[in-house]
């Protein structure tokens, strides 16, 4: 394997360990290297912390082997003061001598400035490596600024015979406690999780993270629920307060502890949902169910991934699942379940 894309791959190991602390900044990992050898890594840890590069070179002890150095970051360095000064500048003051990235930063206050200072400054930029990959990682940082709206990851668990739940709404238990394991541990990584009235209802779903450990810069994700007509009832798990919590409907707006009831619009009620979503800075939300929610966002052509858990039980008969046209990225065998992750190419 090329050397360079051996250390992007070692930059991208180390801006996934940001997953789910410094959303709705990009994760972002950093290698330096002189004569051959990995001299300093580091990544975006934290919201408003230090960026990739300033923790990489952090870590270098020997501050005279930076001079003519190599920097591998997966993100074009920073150009803007914004939280922490442009990282560009500092890659130029410490006098690296040779900068590989993988992305573009397609933040318009960044967006190609900070190579060209680089570049103004003598420094060699490569560009490109391992794009692809590259923007897969960002996907979530990707989406927020191109869509303008969350990443949207749709996530059910269907018996083998393609059922989401028996007739009666009973949805429990599908999947396997491994795979419902592996659901908190997505939980802790998006910004977000939504569910329909029906679900909420039938359900009485806590959404949050217990079944996983969250690290302490990390937050409970915001609990969205869609109740178009106010018909739940506010003894229900979801409104309990312990995490910020959004109810959309079409009658009121109002504030209630935790609890923020946002009235839309019942046309384009989706795109508005997601817009004002967006307007605070929810950069990935996992939609959790149940059909006729997931089916609404399928519809609208609303989402990005789905990750499809398929346990070996057989319902004979109940609510169909949904049906899903995506590419196929991964297909593992879990315990007793499969998962399979779809994105969307349309
Ligand atoms: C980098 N390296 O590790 C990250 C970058 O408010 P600030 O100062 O944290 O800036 C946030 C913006 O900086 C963010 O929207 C993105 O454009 C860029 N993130 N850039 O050089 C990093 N996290
Ligand atoms: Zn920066």
């Amino acid at each position: 394997m090329d050397a360079v894309e051996k250390y992007m791959r070692r930059a991208f190991e180390l801006a996934q360990l940001g997953l789910g602390t410094v959303s709705p900044n990009p994760l972002v990992g950093c290698v330096v290297v002189k004569n051959g050898k990995i001299i300093g890594e580091g990544y975006h840890q934290q919201f408003g912390g230090p960026h990739a590069e300033v923790d990489a070179l952090n870590s270098i002890k020997d501050s005279s082997l930076v001079k003519g150095s190599q920097v591998i970051v997966s993100l074009e360095p920073c150009s803007h003061h914004g939280k922490t000064p442009p990282c560009a500048d500092l890659i130029i003051g410490n006098e690296v001598g040779e900068v590989y990235l993988s992305n573009i930063d397609p933040n318009p206050l960044v967006a190609g400035k900070g190579v060209e200072k680089l570049r103004n400054a003598g420094i060699t930029v490569n560009t490109g490596i391992l794009e692809k990959e590259g923007s897969f990682i960002n996907r979530r940082f990707f989406a927020q600024i191109i869509k303008k709206r969350p990443y949207i990851i749709l996530k059910w668990a269907q018996t083998q015979d393609g059922f989401l739940a028996r007739i009666n709404n009973d949805s429990k238990w599908i999947s396997d406690s491994y795979s419902r394991k592996i659901v908190h541990k997505w939980r802790a990584e998006e910004d977000a999780i939504l569910v329909g009235t029906n679900t909420a209802f039938h359900d009485n779903p806590t959404l949050n993270v217990r079944d996983w450990s969250i690290n302490k810069n990390q937050s409970q994700p915001v609990r969205v629920v869609v109740d178009k007509h106010l018909q739940l009832k506010n003894d229900l798990n979801l409104f309990q307060g312990a995490q910020p919590t959004i109810c959309f409907n079409l009658k009121k707006n109002e504030i209630s502890g935790n609890v923020e009831y946002v009235k839309l619009n019942d046309q384009d009620f989706l795109q508005s949902m997601l817009n004002e979503l967006h307007s605070r800075n929810i950069q990935s939300i996992i939609i959790e169910g149940g059909a006729k929610t997931l089916e609404s966002f399928i519809k609208n052509n609303l989402w990005d991934e789905a990750r499809i858990f398929e346990s070996q039980k057989r319902f004979v008969e109940g609510i169909a699942s949904p049906k899903i046209e995506g590419s196929l990225i991964s297909q593992n065998k879990l315990k007793d379940d499969t998962l399979s992750v779809f994105i969307n190419n349309s």
